[in-house]
């Protein structure tokens, strides 16, 4: 086996994240290539969840307790082969989030009905590149010597029909928010310091890391609806009146996420869905966590 960069040995956690956001960089198929060629990511923001942090047993009760927790991904991945884990060994989840491009973004604020054609090609082919990403963190982790795997790209995936929509076994925006990355919001969505239109992937591996400190309240601290009452933008956005003050209707998202696709596909020439993400841009929140009024009185999150 080659032996282990000396980087890696001095901090891992910083080795991790420099080679994501290195491949984010340069790789040739971060690119619109249907478009003009411009980059389809910005520089990837990158944190660190432990495996057996208790929110993870908590989304169970959160999520449904069909939701997988690292070590069930882990026992599912490797089995009782020699060098699984055990009870007590070290697990981590690495997770990472894509921002849009200011091109993409700018593009979608000002649509009214449907996704531009860069946000319909950046949901395309930006998700063909997220799970590029996913491949080569399982890859480099492998070489390194930690078994590794990206749950949404394992053959245990699932997603799952609920009363009030969709929901899969492993949330990637949730083991984002287990990693210190954002926190959710009226519209479900999730807000990073490089803001809400982004893209979020997510690796458990065995391999032991520091975590990133969660630097908010609670889960819904980045939305200024949930902690001073204000903002609401994203109710006016959505085509769908999928989103109230009371939250987000799956059901009617994605009804219209069908109905837009089947309008717009022939449109921007392609076959998959066409996204929407029009509540993710033209809003406080496009880009940034807005700023929550100082003298705010905290709105208990809806559970
Ligand atoms: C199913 C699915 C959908 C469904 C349902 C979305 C949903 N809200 O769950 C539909 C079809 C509607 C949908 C639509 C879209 N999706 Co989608 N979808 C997924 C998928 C495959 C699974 C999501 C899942 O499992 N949800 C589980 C449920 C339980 O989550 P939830 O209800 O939102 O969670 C709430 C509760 O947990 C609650 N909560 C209550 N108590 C507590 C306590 C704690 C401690 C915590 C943490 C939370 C919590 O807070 C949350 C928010 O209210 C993920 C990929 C993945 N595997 O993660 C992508 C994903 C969520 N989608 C994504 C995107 C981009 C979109 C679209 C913009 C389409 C597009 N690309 O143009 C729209 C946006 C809709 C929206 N406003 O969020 C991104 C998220 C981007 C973001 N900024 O959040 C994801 C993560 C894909 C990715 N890999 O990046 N999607
Ligand atoms: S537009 Fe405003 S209320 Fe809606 S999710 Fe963003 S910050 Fe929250
Ligand atoms: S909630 Fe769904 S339908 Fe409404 S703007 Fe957001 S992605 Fe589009």
């Amino acid at each position: 086996m080659a032996s282990t960069p000396s980087a890696f040995n001095q901090d891992p956690a910083l080795f991790i994240e420099k080679h994501i956001k290195s491949f984010v960089r340069d790789n040739p198929e971060n690119r619109l290539t249907h478009i003009d060629g411009s980059p389809i990511w910005d520089e990837p923001l990158v944190g660190f969840a432990r495996g057996d942090d208790p929110l993870f047993q908590e989304y169970k009760t959160v999520i449904g307790d069909f939701h997988l927790t690292p070590r069930e991904v882990m026992e599912k991945t490797l089995g009782e082969r020699p060098g699984s884990p055990k009870p007590g060994d070290s697990l981590s989840v690495i997770c990472w989030v894509l921002p849009s491009t200011d091109k993409t973004r700018r593009s979608n604020r000002k649509q009214n009905k449907g996704p531009s054609r860069e946000w319909t090609h950046t949901y395309k082919h930006g998700e063909v590149f997220n799970s590029m990403v996913r491949a080569e963190v399982v890859r480099l982790l492998q070489e390194l010597g930690y078994p590794a795997v990206a749950p949404f790209a394992a053959d245990f995936f699932q997603r799952l029909y609920l009363a009030n929509g969709p929901a899969s076994n492993w949330s990637e925006r949730h083991a984002c928010y287990a990693a210190g990355l954002g926190t959710f919001s009226l519209t479900d969505a999730f807000i990073t310091p490089r803001g809400m239109a982004m893209r979020c992937g997510s690796v458990v591996t065995t391999l032991g890391l520091p975590p990133t400190t969660r630097q908010y309240a609670h889960h819904y601290a980045n939305c200024p609806f949930y902690v001073d009452g204000s903002c609401g933008a994203c109710i006016q956005r959505c085509p769908a009146q999928a989103i109230t003050e009371k939250g987000h209707d799956k059901l009617k998202c994605e009804a219209y996420l069908n109905k837009i696709s089947a309008e717009l596909q022939p449109v921007y020439q392609v076959t998959t869905g066409v996204g929407c993400g029009l509540c993710q841009t033209g809003v406080p929140c496009e880009s940034r966590i807005p700023k929550i009024k100082a003298a705010a009185t905290p709105v208990p999150p809806a559970a």
